[in-house]
């Protein structure tokens, strides 16, 4: 029997696909994908996603059968046989699904994206040009070239972005949550029963999707670009093209219009659309096959994605069809709908958020459940726990800047990062106590900018660049007025300044629980890198984003999904660009799920429940007069900040 480790080198080499293309490996080369139409595994399309799910629910019967290492190893024998006939990359898909949610599994890794696909992170032609214009020495020694990421600026616009879009960690980021919710469902670890959505599946889909639009459209804003417009006529010209420059993956030129593709029509889709809307309209769903149900976020994002809990079920032909699921289809295809070409990048997790369309896509799905929440009433705040956290500084023009509000480089901090620092008595002594009242918006140790840097990079041999920030942590100053200890969840938000009156531009930046002793004025510490919206460990390039694991106890596959650390921060410009920096406290009594393992996650929930009674993105997701709010709520807090690129030290 082979150990774990050789299962686990057996895993990574089943898992990339590089090898398996070039015929190098022994264990799918027989099934390397040919190219060409139909021959491309799909995540989008719910027959294939039946058949990979069908196959993780074998694995988890034979791992669950036989147990243990012995198990393990029936489970990869099984995935290679399959390969030899069937898609590579649905085996791969498969096991993936396996290894993130069996207990056995999970001993095995998923290695990184860039690992096990390096041809499917390398940067599009336009990304590459824009990243050789980073790496140039000072437009003063090279007069011809445009300085810092411009150089394609005369060209197409959209290229500005595409170090976010293609950003290989954000790729993985949005592949790896489809593989934690598939919208086919988590099979059975026994393998015996039906695969199921997981705890508010259909609301966590579009959440994640809100909180990466509200990121990209910070980043426009920062490039000067506009804001996303939602991709919702869909006998449009879709005017800006894309090429990847992937191997097997068809670019779509500019000026296409979806097509009817083989099966399926435009029409179709127009009226699945029209249909979801109506359901929005009337808060409830058409009656269908017994199902009848009102509509909520849950029901909603199940039904648009569409995943098995949607009102009609995840075919395309249903009455609802399957209306996200499919506009990636559409989108894919729009090059050559009925001919015999690659499908575009839209076509897979692992790829589409590359392709400016994805967020024109999403910003039309995200429509749907914005139409949906104002149409609800205002969230009523009095359940608001009895904190004082200051909202103003002093003098008449320092209005909204909270003083209780701090953050701090780590660098400025003696002692931070190491084993042994103590952030609370650090943050005691500093700000609390006799420093109760001053203020520390910006100098000293406390600092009023976030900076981040762009790093020039390599992937595949071609020019890229990656965004990381400044370590820095926060600080924040709450009076608990009561004469017994409160729990408290501290919700941490930012959006930039000029649009921050449109609720789904806040970025959630993190989410945590602490307690609050009796009678005290106190300091929250918390370090940036434990925020509840990052893949744990925190990693940055040029590391892995998930280094492997060999604990038998660890959930890290899948728990740990989140948004890239390196990510974190938005860019901001470097002339600086201002950003409002929003704390709300809630009652964690009135919030809090009881769950074992994983911690806080924003983007993935925990074991069995998503971590958060509150509907996810509260108190953004209703109607709200956000300037009003700050105001009349006790427990909210903002203050202004700016965001700051600059060089590379
Ligand atoms: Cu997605």
């Amino acid at each position: 029997m082979s150990s774990l480790e050789e299962l686990q080198r057996r895993t990574e080499a089943f898992l990339a696909t590089v090898p398996a293309r070039a015929g190098a490996s022994p264990l799918a080369a027989a099934a390397a994908p040919a190219g060409g139409r139909g021959r491309r595994f799909s995540t989008f399309v719910p027959d294939q996603m039946e058949r990979a799910v069908e196959l993780a629910t074998a694995f988890m019967r034979l791992a669950t059968a036989t147990g243990g290492e012995a198990g393990l190893e029936r489970v990869l024998d099984e995935a290679q046989g399959v390969a030899a006939t069937e898609d590579a990359d649905l085996v791969r898909y498969a096991l993936m699904v396996f290894i993130t949610h069996h207990p056995e599994g999970r001993r095995l890794p998923i290695p990184s994206l860039t690992v096990r696909s390096p041809e499917l992170v390398q940067p599009s032609p336009g990304a590459s040009a824009a990243a050789r214009a980073v790496a140039a020495p000072p437009a003063r020694a090279r007069p011809a070239r445009a300085p810092r990421g411009r150089a394609a600026e005369g060209g197409d616009p959209e290229t500005r972005l595409a170090w976010f879009r293609e950003d290989p960690y954000a790729n993985e980021h949005h592949q790896h949550w489809h593989v934690v919710y598939p919208f086919v469902g988590v099979p059975d670890v026994r393998g015996t029963n039906p695969p199921q959505v997981r705890d508010r599946q259909g609301e966590l889909f579009f959440y994640m999707h809100r909180q990466m639009l509200a990121r990209y459209d910070a980043e426009r804003l920062a490039a000067g670009l506009p804001r996303v417009e939602p991709f919702s006529d869909y006998r449009a010209e879709i005017r800006q093209g894309y090429d990847s420059g992937l191997p097997g993956y068809s670019p779509r030129p500019p000026g296409t219009h979806l097509g009817d593709i083989k099966d399926y029509t435009v029409h179709e889709h127009e009226r699945r659309r029209d249909r979801l809307l109506d359901a929005v309209s009337l808060g409830r769903f058409e009656p269908l096959e017994g199902r009848l149900g009102p509509v909520t976020p849950d029901s909603l994002g199940a039904t648009e994605e569409a995943s098995i809990a949607s009102a009609s079920g995840p075919s395309p032909y249903g009455y609802y069809g399957s209306h996200h699921n499919y506009g990636h289809v559409l989108l894919a295809r729009a090059h050559d709908p009925v001919g015999d070409t690659d499908d575009g990048v839209m076509i897979d997790t692992a790829t589409a958020i590359r392709d400016p369309i994805f967020w024109r896509w999403h910003k039309h799905i995200d429509d749907v459940l914005f139409r949906w929440q104002e149409l609800q009433p205002p969230h009523n705040l009095s359940d608001a726990p009895p904190v004082i956290i200051r909202k103003d500084g002093r003098g008449a023009a320092a209005r909204n800047q909270s003083p209780d509000i701090i953050l701090c480089f780590q660098d400025a901090i003696a002692g931070a990062g190491t084993p042994d620092f103590d952030g609370e008595a650090f943050g005691r002594a500093t700000f609390g106590g006799d420093h109760w009242d001053s203020e520390f918006f910006a100098g000293g140790v406390a600092t009023g900018e976030l900076h981040t840097v762009m790093i020039p990079a390599e992937l595949d041999g071609k020019p890229s660049q990656y965004l990381d920030q400044k370590a820095f942590s926060y600080f924040i100053r709450v009076a608990n007025p009561l004469t017994v200890p409160q729990d408290v969840t501290v919700r941490i938000f930012l959006a930039p300044e000029a649009v921050a009156g449109d609720r789904r531009m806040w970025i959630e930046m993190d989410k945590f629980r602490r307690a609050l002793p009796a009678s005290e004025r106190g300091v929250i510490f918390r370090e940036a890198a434990l925020s509840s919206v990052i893949r744990k460990p925190a990693s940055k390039p040029p590391g892995p984003p998930h280094p492997p694991t060999t604990d038998p106890n660890d959930q890290e596959n899948f728990c740990n999904c989140g948004w890239p650390f390196n990510l974190l921060v938005p860019r901001g410009r470097r002339e600086g660009m201002r950003f409002l920096l929003l704390v709300m406290f809630t009652d964690w009594e009135k919030d809090r799920v009881d769950f074992s393992t994983c911690g806080s996650m924003s983007f993935c929930g925990a074991k069995d429940r998503y971590p958060d009674r509150r509907p996810m993105g509260y108190p953004f997701d209703r109607p709200i007069r956000i300037g009003q709010t700050i105001r009349a709520q006790a427990n909210i807090a903002v203050r202004p900040i700016v965001i700051r690129e600059v060089d590379r030290t």
